[in-house]
């Protein structure tokens, strides 16, 4: 079975996933041993590796350590080019439908098909839509593009409904890395009303209540990555 068909079987029998991002600029090669043994103990259901700035060679180096220790899908979550690697499972094919920077919309993308071609990676066509939350990220930085404003929720699900309607299989929420407020949930069930796609909810999302909440408004995937990287015992905690 795909790993997309997995989400979307998932997503039919009502189960919750939940997805760890690991950033290869903020973890040593050493620890990864140990990391991934507290992750395959956890309810983490997926692994996504990738970060805004991250040097040549880092992911792939990465991902090749992540694969020796689980079995969990690895799926890419690439800043740029640079770290697409065969190694992985699949990809989040990024559009960044909230920015209008042609080059986060299409251009990486046709830079990506001689790589991608080469590759066996399962790739998954994601709407990336970012939405402020109080501070600059650096998504937005390295992205050059402006978030949407979180109180104009209408604009929000139509730039959702535009990603489907493109083709996109996966409608990624994102609040940024770090973000101070996660995604409202108010804006999460409103999106998930007008959506048939499964739909990703993450940034600054670091308390069980908070991750309930994003399920309970209608995320089928929530990613954690600062949470995580902050407290190792992250995952044992919200399982209490
Ligand atoms: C960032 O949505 C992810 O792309 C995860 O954000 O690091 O804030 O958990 P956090």
């Amino acid at each position: 079975m795909t790993i997309y068909s997995h989400i979307k079987k998932s997503v039919a029998e009502g189960n919750r996933l939940l997805a760890v991002l690991i950033d290869p600029d903020k973890i040593e090669l050493n620890k990864v041993e140990d990391v991934i043994a507290k992750i395959n103990q956890s309810i983490v259901t997926h692994i996504f590796v990738g970060g805004s700035e991250v040097g040549e060679g880092v992911t792939e180096t990465l991902v090749k350590a992540i694969k020796k220790h689980t079995t969990l899908p690895l799926l890419l979550f690439p800043g740029d080019v640079s770290q697409i690697t065969d190694e992985a499972d699949g990809i989040l094919f990024l559009s960044l439908i909230s920015g209008r920077n042609p080059d986060y919309l299409i251009g990486k993308h046709v830079e990506a098909v001689s790589k991608l071609t080469k590759t066996q990676l399962e790739i998954l066509p994601t709407g990336y839509v970012l939405i402020e939350n109080g501070k600059q990220t650096a998504v937005e930085r390295v992205s050059n593009t402006k978030p949407l404003a979180r109180n104009n929720i209408q604009h929000i699900v139509n730039t959702a409904k535009a990603g489907q309607l493109l083709g996109q299989q996966l409608i990624y929420l994102e609040a940024g890395s770090g973000a101070t407020h996660p995604i409202e949930p108010e804006i999460i069930s409103a999106v998930k009303k007008q959506l048939q796609v499964p739909l990703i909810v993450g940034g600054g999302i670091r308390s069980k209540t908070q991750l309930n909440a994003a399920y309970k408004a209608g995320a089928d995937i929530v990613v954690i990555g600062t949470a995580f990287e902050n407290n190792q015992l992250f995952f044992e905690q919200i399982k209490l």
